[in-house]
């Protein structure tokens, strides 16, 4: 089993970190995105979407989207549970998984695709005023996480679980499109220094 891996890039290090938080250990396999590795014809062959992480399983088949890959682990390994455990659990996590990716870390990465210079040669064609249009997107879900995180200690709930993760990279995501957490959402930057000092932040 080896993991096809994209270094800092988010996905790629959602995944990393999920397996260091279930104690996995796996052979990573560097893939060279700068030089476009991932759209030659070796790596479209075992994902045709282009895009890290994926994962080789022993068999020689490949998996491919970074919450499939921590999905397959959870069933192989379910302890810690990080997909959360009865309906209420899985629901919830669930729940604020979708909210992060689908109105949070898909706002910052308009920014970054259509923003960013270094992002022109593989974006194509980008789109300046598409990027600017999700920055107060990304700040009003900033705020409201915020918020919500006023009574508990993680994202979903008591513990840890996958959306905190999902989280984590999409907050370390917001650097390189030069936006911070404001200084008055204390519960977020409480829960985001207690995430990044966790082991796992490293993977
Ligand atoms: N939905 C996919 C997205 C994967 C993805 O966008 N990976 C990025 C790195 S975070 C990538 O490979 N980008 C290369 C490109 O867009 O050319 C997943 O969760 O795995």
């Amino acid at each position: 089993m080896r993991l096809f891996d994209g270094g800092r890039v988010p996905n790629a290090r959602r995944t990393r970190i999920f397996l260091a938080e279930k104690g996995i250990s796996i052979p990573l396999v560097p893939v060279d995105l700068a030089a476009f590795e991932h759209r030659g014809a070796a790596f479209t062959a075992m994902n045709a979407m282009q895009r890290v992480p994926v994962l080789e399983l022993d068999d020689g088949s490949y998996l491919s989207e970074s919450i499939a890959i921590c999905r397959y682990f959870e069933e192989v390994q379910p302890e810690p549970p990080l997909f959360g455990t009865g309906a209420r659990e899985r629901a919830t996590i669930e729940m604020w998984n979708r909210r992060i990716e689908l109105d949070f870390y898909l706002a910052i990465q308009a920014v970054f695709r259509h923003t960013h210079p270094g992002m022109a040669k593989s974006e194509g064609h980008q789109v300046p005023e598409w990027g600017e249009i999700n920055r107060p997107r990304v700040m009003a879900m900033l705020a409201m996480m915020d918020r919500e995180l006023a009574d508990r200690p993680f994202v979903a709930g008591e513990r840890l679980s996958v959306a905190d993760i999902t989280r984590q990279v999409a907050v370390d995501f917001l650097k390189p499109i030069r936006i911070a957490v404001p200084e008055d959402h204390a519960h977020l930057r409480r829960w985001h220094g207690e995430m990044s000092a966790r082991p796992s932040a490293l993977a």
